[in-house]
């Protein structure tokens, strides 16, 4: 695959997805957002990739937001067609089935923060900082950020850090739940690589399943919810890797999982 703003690896199982526009610390333009939609599509489709790592390119920025010289001057409709574009390649992230972890390197600022919060996990530098700061541009959150974050962290400071448009350092980040883990810089990648690599050893059906039932379970009254967790729980029956598990733990040895 050929890619401008984006670096897409592949090692043991795990992509590496990485925004490469470091002279504007990694800004989402129209052109690295249709990138993104097909990195992910890619990641989807091949049946040898577990689980997928996101992070920018240099130490200063994971994403510094979408590109602001790029959606200076765009009419209504066509600043529609980007957010819908990003939108479309988050919610494919969000629900493919495989996890994804965004690995915080630095700012993630609007966009940035918008495209971390579709990710499963999020782990962060200590250098880190978060923000949704489009009202400072007389915009608002466009990539989902006024929905995923207050389910995220509360509606209450969803609202406080949106309306404000204040940036937040990463322990802040992480004592509201909004980032999972935080490292030193030196050692995110490292970590990032060993959680997904733990990831990519457990069953990928019942990790499918497990995020099925989330995703979509979450905004449904608590029965319907339930029973799409029922459903989603028996599926797991029928896989190689639930017998492998049960048998594993009952011969008291360590399972082998083959993500059937
Ligand atoms: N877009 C374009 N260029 C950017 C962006 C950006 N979002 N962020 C940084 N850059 C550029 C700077 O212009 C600068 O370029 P140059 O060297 O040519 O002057 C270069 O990157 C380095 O940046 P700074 O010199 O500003 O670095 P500092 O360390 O001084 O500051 C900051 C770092 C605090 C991150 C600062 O650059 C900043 O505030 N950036 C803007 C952050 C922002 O407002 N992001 C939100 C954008 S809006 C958004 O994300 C909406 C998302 C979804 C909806 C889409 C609808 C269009």
């Amino acid at each position: 695959m050929e890619f401008n703003n984006i670096l897409f690896e592949l090692e043991d199982n795990i992509a590496t997805i990485t925004f490469n526009r470091p002279k504007v610390l990694n800004a989402m333009n129209m052109e690295t957002a249709l990138e993104l939609a097909n990195a992910i599509a890619a990641c989807k489709e091949n049946e040898k990739i577990k689980v997928i790592i996101l992070t920018g390119a240099g130490d200063k920025a994971f994403v510094a937001g979408a590109d602001i010289n790029e959606f200076r001057n765009k009419k209504p409709s066509e600043i529609m067609k980007f957010t819908e574009a990003g939108h479309s390649a988050l919610r494919i992230m969000e629900t493919m089935g495989k996890p994804t972890i965004a690995a915080v390197n630095g700012y993630a600022l609007g966009g940035g923060v918008e495209i971390s919060m579709a990710c499963d996990v999020r782990f962060a530098s200590e250098t880190a900082r978060f923000g949704q700061p489009e009202i400072l541009l007389g915009l608002i959150p466009g990539w989902g950020g006024t929905q995923r974050l207050a389910r995220l962290i509360g509606i209450g400071r969803a609202k406080e850090f949106i309306i404000s448009g204040e940036q937040i350092p990463a322990q802040r980040a992480y004592e509201m739940g909004l980032v999972n883990r935080i490292f030193p810089a030196e050692q995110l990648m490292n970590e990032a690589r060993k959680f997904a690599q733990k990831l990519a050893g457990l069953p990928s059906f019942a990790i499918k399943m497990a995020q099925y039932a989330i995703n979509y379970g979450y905004d449904l009254p608590l029965d319907n919810a339930n029973s799409l967790e029922i459903q989603c729980m028996s599926q797991c029956f029928s896989t190689q890797d639930l017998e492998e598990g049960v048998a594993a733990f009952l011969e008291k040895r360590k399972p082998h999982f083959i993500g059937k």
